[in-house]
């Protein structure tokens, strides 16, 4: 099989992982491809042209990181991050969709700072960032009170590839004619968060899947 990566691209590095925590790595080529220009090879291969972009042996397309990463688990039939229908489904199921909203405000956030300065739009910047701050709040508060404890979850992957630091410099993918972007300070005030990351960060499926300086 192979993957359609960026290596810089968080919803491609949460699939990284999971290839890597499954023991994966002989069974799924992981391949990074340029996306958003014009002429991009992915758009041959999966018209959305977003990664992660899977293309089993038998040749089917795949995209959206929880799709992949369900069908990757069950691959071997003997899944890891299947959530069961018992009390503790919904839990589990409202907080990975807490963490995938975070990244998902990120994301937009950040692509702002990859326009030229004269494109940015300053009202997504602050929404984006206030929005990031207030779920960052929420999930400190998350981590203080276990949530983040049980065993290894697609939430915790998220949450881990959501929140690295952010730009790498020189970039020159970014105009810095007005500065440099902010970073998102995450970790100001926000202690249980800092903590878990650092701790979980030590995993290899998260320590091997840094996104590289550029
Ligand atoms: N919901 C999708 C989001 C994927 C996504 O937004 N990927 C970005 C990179 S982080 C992308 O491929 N962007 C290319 C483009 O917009 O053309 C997922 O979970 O996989």
């Amino acid at each position: 099989m192979k993957l359609y990566v960026t290596l810089s691209s968080p919803y491609s590095r949460l699939v990284r992982a999971v290839i890597i925590e499954k023991r994966l790595q002989d069974r799924v080529a992981v391949t990074p491809i340029q996306t958003r220009t014009p002429d991009s090879p992915l758009y041959s291969i999966n018209p959305s042209g977003r990664v992660p972009t899977l293309v089993t042996d038998a040749g089917v397309i795949f995209e959206d990181s929880a799709l992949i990463c369900t069908y990757l688990d069950l691959l071997d039939g003997a899944p890891i991050f299947d959530i069961p229908y018992d009390k503790n489904r919904w839990p589990a199921l409202r907080l990975e969709a807490r963490v995938r909203s975070l990244l998902d405000g990120i994301s937009v956030w950040g692509r702002e700072f990859y326009r030229p300065v004269n494109e940015r739009s300053p009202t997504i910047i602050e929404h984006e960032t206030a929005r990031a701050h207030r779920l960052a709040d929420a999930l400190d508060k998350d981590v203080a009170a276990g949530l983040f404890d049980g065993p290894l979850s697609i939430a915790q992957l998220l949450l881990a590839c959501a929140l690295p630091p952010y730009w790498h410099w020189p970039n020159p993918k970014l105009d810095v004619s007005e500065g440099h972007p902010p970073e998102f300070e995450w970790r100001s005030d926000r202690s249980n968060l800092s903590n878990w990351v650092d701790r979980f960060s030590e995993r290899p499926s998260i320590r091997e899947t840094i996104p590289p300086a550029n």
